[in-house]
């Protein structure tokens, strides 16, 4: 797989996705991402990305020109699946929205800056504009860093225990159930009974009714869907 970012601040982006498991994943070649400074796409002497809004609004807007050349100049070296763009207006991101995007061969991620990008970018060049919550960042950089990390651990081979991805929280539609470690006793706290029994089926049903009645109590709206 192969993710290019598209940024006005790639030394936000630099240190999330070139630590642990993304970092073990590139090297071994299961993703390459390349981050792209939109900055470097401009024409004009002070190589400006942003300019002041039609209608005279508060807030600076993101220029189409630079990002209209950059996202051309990739697409005419390969094919992309998806150019997504992040804004807190999008569509709500979600496991299964990352699970979609992991099976993907090529992806853009183009970050969103200041009061917006000029509409007719997202007309015309994206193809999915996506949130991460109802709450407002500075960027999409934060945005970008979360969907690639969510992204590139479900890559076969990122996780060492293969069975880990699948028994995340969400995968199923549940949270997860709790885990523990030695000791098993610690300052008077015991680990549950069961999971020191060996006995594998009594073991996993706990398993099952934890899930279950965690997502009642803490998550009772992922049971609705
Ligand atoms: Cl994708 N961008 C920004 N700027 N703020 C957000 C967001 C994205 N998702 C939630 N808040």
């Amino acid at each position: 797989m192969r993710i290019d970012i598209l940024t006005v601040v790639p030394e936000l982006l630099v240190s999330p996705l070139n630590e642990s498991i993304l970092k073990r994943a590139q090297k071994a070649g299961l993703v390459d991402i390349v981050i792209h400074n939109i900055r470097d796409w401009t024409t004009d002497k002070h190589r400006h990305v942003d300019d002041y809004p039609f209608g005279g609004e508060a807030g600076m807007v993101m220029k189409p020109e630079p990002v209209f050349r950059l996202i051309s100049h990739l697409q005419s070296e390969r094919h992309y699946d998806e150019v997504i763009f992040t804004t807190p207006d999008g569509i709500q991101y979600d496991q299964r929205e990352a699970n979609r995007l992991s099976t993907l061969e090529n992806i853009i991620i183009l970050c969103g800056h200041y009061k917006g990008l000029d509409y007719r970018i997202r007309e015309h060049m994206v193809t999915r504009e996506i949130s991460i919550g109802d709450y407002v960042l500075t960027g999409g950089e934060l945005a970008a860093a979360v969907i690639a990390d969510s992204v590139v651990r479900l890559l076969p081979g990122a996780i060492g225990d293969e069975e880990s991805a699948l028994t995340d929280s969400f995968q199923d539609g549940l949270l997860a159930p709790p885990v523990y470690t030695r000791p098993a006793e610690f300052n008077g706290w015991k680990v549950p009974d069961v999971l020191l029994s060996g006995h594998d089926a009594r073991i996993e049903e706990w398993k099952e009714e934890q899930a279950m009645e965690r997502t009642r109590r803490l998550r009772p709206d992922l049971l609705e869907k």
